[in-house]
């Protein structure tokens, strides 16, 4: 099992925080609270990929402590082992009503808490990947839309907080439909690759970011970057994919252009991103009627 899962363990005796950091410390990176108060704050703050929660405390109980970690958008997620001397059938039916994924009886033997950890760490993982592979685009292997959603909010408010200005630009492949219907879709699908892969090599700055947004267009982010220098990056982009050589099946090299519609603004509202994408899907429209190959801002 890798160590880089982290393990919030909260109890409020000493001695079984120090039995399961004994037991855990080759497992994972451990996190521990005595009370439900720090409980709290180091879920939100170290994002931990597991809890394991007493419930008798002195100042808050283990069922107070669940009930608000899954009242928070930032710590709902993260999965909850009761390890509590109450085992009734109740108490343990009260405990995974809350919304734990485990119960484990104290006094607990060692092999088993172990054991259930690392099950539930698996889990993690596995979920954690599947999450990945759902931000992918499958053709291209670069992000895909639902991906882009998350990140033009994340970055909007970034740019916000250190006001910023944030640039987004949509790039569509002028006459797509042709050079499927010329060369086939399979061929289409290697000139979707190509194209996908020259932004990404473009997009080298950390932060920056592309997608294949659907069909033949794709959405490029640049945090930091005013109109100016995101209209000469555009401009840069377009005339390396006019000039870029494709292979085809047929030998005869195919050429394509993209249409580059953009936008900048500096945020200072929380969450109107979605204005930025409008202005520059709109300003993408006239590059189109303009005649294509071509940015517009
Ligand atoms: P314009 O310059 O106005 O953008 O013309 P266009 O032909 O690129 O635009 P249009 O929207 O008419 O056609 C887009 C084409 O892209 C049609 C569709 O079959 C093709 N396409 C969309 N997704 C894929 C894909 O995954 N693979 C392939 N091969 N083609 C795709
Ligand atoms: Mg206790
Ligand atoms: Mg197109
Ligand atoms: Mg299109």
């Amino acid at each position: 099992m890798s160590t880089d899962f982290t393990v919030l363990v909260v109890d409020d005796e000493k001695h079984n925080r120090q039995l399961l950091t004994e037991l855990l410390q080759h497992e994972c990176r451990l996190v521990l609270a005595k009370n439900g108060e720090q409980a709290l704050a180091r879920a939100s703050e170290q994002q931990p990929d597991l809890i394991l929660l007493d419930v008798v405390m002195p100042d808050m109980s283990g069922h107070a402590v669940i009930r608000q970690l899954k009242e928070d958008d930032g710590t709902r997620d993260i999965p909850v082992i009761f390890i509590t001397a109450l085992d009734s059938f109740d108490d343990q039916e009260t405990g995974l009503e809350l919304g734990a994924v485990d119960y484990i009886a104290k006094p607990f033997h060692p092999p088993i808490v172990r054991a259930r950890v690392r099950n539930h760490l698996r889990l993690v993982e596995q979920r954690r990947l599947l999450e990945q592979l759902a931000m992918l685009d499958n053709l291209t292997g670069i992000p895909n839309r639902r991906r882009f959603v998350e990140t033009l909010a994340q970055e909007w408010r970034r740019c916000l907080r250190h006001a910023l200005p944030l640039s987004l630009i949509v790039a569509d492949i002028d006459h797509f439909k042709r050079i499927n219907d010329t060369y086939g879709h399979a061929q289409g699908d290697d000139a979707l690759r190509s194209v996908a892969q020259a932004l990404k090599w473009a997009v080298h700055r950390p932060g920056d970011f592309v997608c294949r947004y659907g069909g033949e267009e794709f959405v490029l982010l640049l945090p930091g970057v005013d109109a100016d220098g995101a209209f000469a990056f555009a401009d840069c982009v377009r005339q390396h994919i006019a000039t870029m050589p494709l292979q085809t099946a047929n030998g005869k090299p195919l050429q394509l252009t993209l249409s580059l519609g953009g936008a900048s603004h500096v945020p200072t509202v929380p969450d109107v991103s979605d204005a930025l994408f409008l202005a520059a899907d709109r300003a993408l429209y006239d590059a189109k009627h303009a005649g294509r190959n071509r940015v517009v801002w």
